[in-house]
């Protein structure tokens, strides 16, 4: 496999779903404390008031990730620890943890990407209307200013959102993420919110930082059609415009797609006439975060974009329901970079859920190996094919609280024990770790 020298390897974790201490050190609440005390919203009932215990536990993490030889941990700081009444007083302790995980993965010469917003807003700012109001913008600008500040170039990258589509439509339209709404038209103008805050806050960012990387990360995903019928080549390819170009576009080019917009009728969002400059602000990197693609049909009974997701009989499934497909990690590059023309790549988050079980003190994960090789020489064509890509950063370190599903999905390079809080190196963690050391 080709990779350039100083090619990032590591994984990625975020605040809400490892670290627990939810009431320790002054932190405030957030939405998803919220939603998970709706025990029927999550699948197991659960929530993420223990999680990993990284909280506590972040000193043996990360002297695990360097014994496999990671030289990158992605992770993301809580706005409830820093802010816990979402804006004004500053909670020192909640800075205080922060910075012992950031200069202990400095001391192990583990380059930190920090992101800002991973789906915790504090409950005070939701009280306000969340995102659905555009003045939690302008809040999440300040909570910016404040970790810009303080942590300036300490950290290699910065991030300002974590998957926005997923905070936006999953939070918002499906009501399956916290805060748990079901409404289009709130949906499309959180999303727009959420663009506002990023373009401010790489802003504020900005003003503190030199050497640091700042950029956002997206999830993203091809939709391919399940037969040739122009119908439903049309719905994939509303479909992926959703998914993947609403957001890029306004990003990149500084406007949302034409075709995607009159799709959306009368529910497009209220947009200011000096919104798609503060968008639009030159990035230093883009993260992506993929894991399947999208197989559609044209189904006439369902809104707009009319895609219905279909299984491809014969393949690989992970327990998410997800479709085992690495070439798609290839193509969605190439189509990123060709189109967008981002200075930097990286793969923010990759990985798998699956079956796991403990075996006298082992996982024998063969799936999840064959997952990492796989999109890791997908990674690796398009290198070779001029993609500027730095860093691959595997979903998740550990086996951890996955939202909705609560504990029942297991995406770790580490087994988690949750009575025990024991980790355990699965198979998939040694290969990981040896082929980061061999290459
Ligand atoms: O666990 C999530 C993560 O928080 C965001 N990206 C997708 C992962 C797997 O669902």
């Amino acid at each position: 496999m080709n990779f350039p020298k100083n090619f990032h390897f590591g994984s990625a974790t975020s605040a809400y779903q490892v670290e627990g201490a939810v009431n320790e050190d002054g932190r405030g609440p957030s939405i998803w404390d919220d939603f998970c005390a709706t025990p029927s919203n999550i699948r197991d009932g659960s929530d993420g008031r223990v999680a990993c215990d990284h909280y506590h536990r972040y000193g043996d993490d990360i002297a695990r990730m360097a014994e496999m030889g990671f030289n990158a941990y992605r992770f993301s700081v809580a706005w409830p620890r820093i802010l816990p009444e979402g804006r004004g007083r500053i909670n020192p302790a909640g800075l205080a943890f922060y910075d012992r995980l950031v200069d202990g993965l400095l001391a192990k010469g583990i380059a930190p990407y920090l992101t800002l917003y991973h789906w915790d807003l504090p409950s005070p700012l939701q009280a306000q209307g969340g995102w659905g109001n555009r003045e939690t913008a302008w809040a999440f600008a300040e909570y910016a200013e404040v970790i810009g500040r303080h942590f300036g170039d300490r950290v290699h990258a910065y991030a300002t959102l974590n998957e926005p589509r997923c905070a936006a439509f999953v939070g918002h339209y499906e009501g399956r993420h916290a805060p748990g709404a079901t409404d289009l038209r709130l949906t499309l103008q959180v999303a727009h919110h959420l663009m506002l805050a990023h373009g401010a806050a790489v802003q504020r960012l900005r003003a503190h930082t030199q050497t640091a990387k700042v950029g956002i990360v997206l999830d993203m995903k091809p939709y391919h059609p399940a037969n040739d019928h122009p119908l439903t080549v049309r719905a994939a390819e509303m479909g992926g415009g959703i998914f993947n170009r609403w957001l890029l576009d306004v990003l990149f080019k500084g406007h949302y797609p034409p075709d995607v917009w009159e799709g959306f009728g009368p529910l497009v969002p209220h947009v200011e006439a000096e919104d798609y400059a503060l968008i639009q602000q030159p990035l230093d990197n883009l993260g992506i975060n993929y894991y399947t693609r999208a197989l559609v049909e044209y189904d006439p009974e369902l809104p707009f974009p009319h895609a219905r997701e279909v299984r491809n009989e014969g393949a690989i499934y992970s327990t998410m329901n997800w479709e085992f497909y690495p070439e798609g990690l290839e193509e969605i590059l190439g189509w990123v970079h060709r189109t967008y023309g981002v200075k930097e790549l990286y793969i923010a988050e990759n990985g798998v859920a699956l079956a796991d079980e403990v075996v006298d003190g082992r996982v024998h994960d063969p799936l999840r190996t064959q997952y990492y090789q796989t999109h890791l020489a997908a990674v690796s064509r398009a290198i070779t094919q001029g993609v500027p890509l730095t860093g691959y950063l595997a979903w998740s370190l550990m086996d951890n609280f996955e939202w909705g599903q609560g504990y029942l999905q297991r995406f770790g390079l580490w087994h988690v024990d949750y009575a025990t809080q024991e980790r355990i190196l699965k198979d998939s963690a040694h290969w990981y770790a040896d082929f980061i050391k061999n290459r």
